[in-house]
């Protein structure tokens, strides 16, 4: 299982209270006032850590919390700090106030670190009360409660380029080839149920490109046939679609009807992922039919000048990624 989204309630600790305390020694009837204030609670820190990759830690436990302060003592004693709590997130967490739709805030590099919520403050100990009009103060004051809230972490893959195809189009052949990744490649659709990033090289470019293979999207994924369509999220973040067409009619379909489904389910999920920028491959250029239906293909969509290859043959690979580059530059 991957997940990619959850929801938690965080609480901050709350503050010590302050102590009420007089010095008490033989021979000195009159000690002064001498109580501690308490300690600050503990925040919620929240931190991107590249090494985690998805968001299972707090589908499994949903409430966390950091530790209270503790209260202050005689003897002017200063309660301890509460600990704080450091939630671990996956780079490309974006994360909502329940209830509401736009994103408090998002981790997208390895280590940034954001205070979520406060700790409550410590009470005053009496000894902060001494004065010179008031030198035996019983005043206290308790500690403030630790903010808290409830919580949606979203996981949104970073990565350059989205892979964007029915299942069986070769997504992932595609970014094996193409990228360091090995998603697992097969005949039946839907084999990809995660999604994963791979780094394509160009060395003489210095240059690298992230490309994300999501699962496969089919007609009426937004009404959640297949895997609906939520897994379109993790190319919210894509500077780049590249829609995979299957020339091939592989399991009888048809890469004109492909196209304008793909497009549409996009429309559908959110129009400004639809209006990113593209371009269209077309595989398995191997197959014998695919070589008609591209031109079919040309005639129906004649301004999307799709590039033509075989992924599991490698060849035109090089055509891909130089356009790849230029339309991300
Ligand atoms: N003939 C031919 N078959 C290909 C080509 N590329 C991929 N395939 C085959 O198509 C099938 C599906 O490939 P995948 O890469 O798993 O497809 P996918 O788009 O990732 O599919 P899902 O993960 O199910 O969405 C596999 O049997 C591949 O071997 C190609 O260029 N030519
Ligand atoms: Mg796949």
């Amino acid at each position: 299982m991957f997940y990619d989204d959850t929801k938690v309630y965080l609480k901050a600790g709350d503050g010590g209270n302050g102590c009420l305390s007089f010095l008490r020694q033989k021979y000195m009837p009159e000690g002064g006032p001498n109580g501690g204030n308490g300690g600050k609670g503990g925040d919620v820190l929240l931190v991107a850590d590249e090494n985690v990759s998805d968001l299972r830690a707090f589908h499994f436990k949903k409430h966390w919390k950091a530790k209270n302060g503790e209260p202050g003592r005689g003897s002017d004693q200063n309660g301890k700090r509460g600990d704080f709590c450091l939630l671990k997130l996956p780079l490309g967490t974006e994360v909502r106030i329940e209830g509401t739709d736009t994103p408090f805030c998002e981790l997208l590099s390895h280590g940034e670190e954001i205070t979520l919520l406060e700790g409550g403050k410590g009470g005053r100990g009496n000894a902060t009360f001494k004065s010179s009009v008031n030198q035996t103060p019983r005043q206290t004051t308790e500690g403030k409660p630790g903010d808290e809230g409830n919580y949606v972490f979203t996981l949104k893959t970073i990565a350059d380029v989205g892979l964007v195809g029915f299942p069986n189009a070769g997504k992932s052949t595609l970014l094996n080839v193409l990228s360091n990744a090995t998603p697992k490649v097969d005949s039946y659709p839907f084999t990809t149920l995660v999604p994963s990033v791979g780094v394509i090289d160009y060395p003489d470019d210095f240059r690298t490109v992230t490309m994300a293979d999501v699962p496969g999207l089919i007609e009426g994924a937004a009404e959640n046939r297949g895997l609906g369509h939520r897994f379109l999220r993790h190319v919210e973040r894509c500077r780049l679609l590249l829609f995979l067409i299957d020339m091939a009619s592989t399991d009888g379909r048809d890469p004109c009807e492909d196209f304008k489904h793909l497009r549409k389910e996009l429309s559908d999920y959110d129009e400004t992922v639809a209006e990113k920028p593209f371009m269209v491959v077309g595989n398995k250029s191997d197959e014998k039919v695919a070589v008609e239906n591209l031109e079919r293909f040309k005639k129906e969509f004649p301004d999307c000048d799709p590039l033509f290859i075989s992924a599991v043959l490698e060849d035109g690979l090089d055509v891909v990624r130089r356009e790849i580059l230029e339309k991300l530059s």
